[in-house]
């Protein structure tokens, strides 16, 4: 007998760590964690097994395949948008050639077990491309249906992996004689996350979060970005909470694959307003790096996540006043203070 298992790919990662802490604490939960880092110190002890290893080492998954029967997959490991941008052919290859690693194992595991297994997939904004700054005022709260037309490597990868979750689950294998059991794949966009308990890297959204822990360490901060650069952002608990939920949802509410969700939009300028409400004396000033600008420029001021709301009940726990001073803010200055 396989053991049914929970698979979470890119768990060491900041998704992951909240993810692994929120599914841990229903004790059916069997989780096999994989990435290519050893698990943090204090979420190690929360899963079954951990695997250090690489996506796209087929031999390591055909292994765990024979061990293992996944239930779900939560796919988190990728190459976010700034990274990307240096080693563009590698993001493809992890982002994508990973994506499709762990589709096909999904689709022959819904084979085998005659069930689908789900595929839950983090997407991001970073898949929409606004033309012009005139636009992206203009057309402020973007629909999952609009300009996505991404600029980014990292965008490509995820939009074409949305396309593939939509081929796996509804036309895979369309022509064979005996329709297969296909991939119940589900997926959000992200928009900026901010965490309390870790630090982003690789990412363009990456100054919300890199501002406010500079200033809890009492260090200066230099925001690659324009005061009035506006993106819309979530609270980490937010994330893993409408992961959570639309994996929980009934597939017949489902009226589309993959959904925005969002909880508030800032301005560089409103989110430095915010960390010095918490720390008085933060130094933090702005000195924008045009090409990373550029890619903000392209992200949306906000989206529209109604049909979220509409499908699966979603709404976010932590709006722009509760995100900061009831989760970064208290979070923050204690893992500071642990640290001193
Ligand atoms: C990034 O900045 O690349 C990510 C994202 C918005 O998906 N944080």
């Amino acid at each position: 007998m396989r053991k049914r298992v929970i698979f979470i790919s890119g768990a060491s990662g900041e998704v992951g760590h909240e993810l692994i802490k929120r599914l841990s604490a229903d004790g059916d939960n069997h989780l096999l964690t994989f990435d290519l880092h050893p698990l943090p110190d204090d979420i190690r002890q929360l899963v079954d097994r951990h695997v250090v290893g690489d996506l796209l080492n087929q031999n390591t998954l055909t292994r765990l395949v024979s061990e293992y029967e996944i239930d779900v997959i939560y796919h988190l490991a990728a190459l976010l948008s700034t990274r990307a941008e240096f080693t563009p052919e590698m993001a493809h290859r992890v982002n994508v050639e990973g994506s499709m690693t762990l589709l096909r194992l999904a689709s022959e595991q819904s084979q085998w077990r005659k069930r689908p297994v789900q595929f839950i997939f983090p997407s991001s904004i970073a898949i929409y491309g606004m033309p012009d700054l005139e636009s992206k005022r203009i057309y402020q709260r973007v629909r999952e249906f609009e300009w996505n037309q991404p600029r980014t490597m990292y965008g490509c990868n995820k939009l074409y992996c949305e396309m593939l979750g939509n081929y796996y689950s509804r036309h895979y294998r369309q022509l064979a004689a005996e329709k297969p059991v296909t991939v119940d794949f589900r997926g959000v966009r992200f928009p900026g996350l901010v965490s309390a308990a870790t630090l982003p890297s690789g990412g363009t959204s990456d100054y919300g979060p890199e501002m406010i822990h500079a200033a809890a360490k009492g260090e200066p901060y230099a925001a690659f970005v324009r005061e009035d650069a506006r993106i819309p952002f979530m609270a980490m608990p937010d994330a893993v909470s409408s992961l959570l939920q639309l994996a929980a949802a009934r597939q017949e509410n489902l009226s589309r694959l993959v959904y925005n969700v969002t909880s508030f939009s800032l301005s560089a300028g409103q989110f430095r307003d915010r960390v010095l409400a918490a720390f008085p004396d933060a130094r933090i000033t702005f000195e924008p790096d045009p090409p990373r600008q550029a890619i903000i420029d392209s992200w949306p001021a906000d989206l529209d996540d109604s049909a979220a709301r509409m499908d699966w009940d979603w709404e976010p726990e932590y709006d722009v006043d509760r995100a900061f001073d009831d989760y970064l803010a208290p979070q923050i200055k204690k893992r500071y203070q642990r640290e001193t």
